[in-house]
């Protein structure tokens, strides 16, 4: 029997892809290739917690809150317990950041330490955990800068221009792990037969014409003139026939893959009227700059406003900033119309 053989027959597994990468790159030891390996198998874990949410004890929330005041649902708790357990022995990394904890996450003293640093958002949108709308894990990667030893909290604020990697799980109707090392973006679905990630989403790059704009417009009346300026525009009040369609799910990574796919914005302002939220609700670290490098390396840009997200020199583990991220002539007119606002 001969079988005809395809170059579309290739399967690729998450393994095979990021070995792949690695072979391109002579000087590469295989520590970030086998970090990726270990976040893979972390969003396995997490992905079959989260489908059964709703089936469990683990549905709702375990009445503690986080550093941020918001109540902590469980299944945030055994995300972040699950990355840690699987990133604090393994000798490549210096040192640990996650949404959920205030400090940073030192390596136990009694495991070696290594070159890398993991910043991690481990259950995002996670107030929709109850109503089984889509969640995500957010992950950056750095370099530590420190020589050696324990690293520090200089080794986690490092501008989003210098990760070496980034991406996000989004746990929904399948599981997704989509990320980047700087040489385009992968996207790769789960096979929950089989429990591999195979590559479905080959170089994703944001389509030119956008369809959607997302932003929570329940809090317009706290916008600035400019922000609502901004909103009419992508609305249809302009001569260069943009006119877009709103989705909001209030599940950043959801919202943000589904722009990444289809085209447009995504905004979460900064809300002038409501002191609490002056820079907005998303955090740089964690959020902002991972998805900044996915945007841009898909041929996107973020911002917040006025500066390049990746060009923010993060001064505090848990700041939040203003963002703006999508497509980039739609990015670039919110900075126009916030210009233009602070010019009047
Ligand atoms: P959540 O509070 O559910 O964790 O940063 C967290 C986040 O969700 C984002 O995922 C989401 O885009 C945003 O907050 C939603 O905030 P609003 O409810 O204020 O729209």
């Amino acid at each position: 029997m001969t079988v005809e053989r395809k170059f579309s027959d290739k399967i690729v597994t998450i393994e095979r892809h990021i070995l792949d990468q690695q072979s391109k790159f002579p000087e590469a030891t295989g520590t970030l290739t086998n970090l990726l390996d270990d976040l893979a198998l972390s969003a396995k874990i997490i992905a079959s917690h989260t489908t059964r949410a709703g089936l469990a004890e683990i549905l709702g929330s375990d009445g503690r809150e986080n550093v941020h005041g918001e109540t902590v649902q469980k299944l945030d708790v055994f995300a972040e317990r699950t990355i840690y357990r699987m990133n604090d022995h393994t000798g490549r990394l210096a040192v640990m950041a996650s949404e959920e904890e205030e400090e940073i996450i030192p390596i136990p003293d009694n495991y070696p330490t290594g070159k890398y640093v993991l910043l991690y958002d481990p259950l995002d949108g996670s107030s929709n955990i109850d109503f089984n709308v889509s969640v995500g894990t957010i992950f950056a990667i750095h370099r530590r800068k420190s020589l050696e030893g324990p690293g520090t909290l200089e080794d986690c604020l490092q501008k989003g221009r210098d990760l070496v990697a980034a991406g996000y799980i989004i746990y929904g109707s399948s599981t997704m792990m989509v990320y980047s090392t700087g040489q385009g973006v992968q996207g790769f679905t789960l096979d929950p037969r089989v429990g591999e990630f195979l590559l479905s989403h080959p170089d994703i790059r944001i389509p030119a014409k956008p369809k959607y704009y997302s932003v929570n417009q329940g809090y317009e009346h706290r916008w600035s003139a400019g922000i609502r300026g901004y909103t009419n525009w992508l609305q249809g009040d302009n001569d260069q026939g943009i006119s877009l369609s709103l989705r909001y799910i209030g599940s950043l990574v959801a919202d943000f893959h589904r722009n990444l796919l289809a085209g447009g914005v995504f905004y979460y302002p900064a809300e002038g009227k409501d002191p609490k939220k002056a820079t907005g609700k998303l955090r740089l670290l964690y959020e902002a700059a991972p998805l900044a490098f996915l945007a841009e390396q898909a041929g996107g840009y973020a911002s917040d406003g006025y500066t390049p997200i990746l060009d923010i020199q993060p001064t505090g583990l848990h700041q939040r900033v203003p963002l703006f991220i999508g497509n980039r002539p739609l990015v670039e007119k919110a900075e126009d119309c916030l210009r233009t606002e602070g010019q009047k």
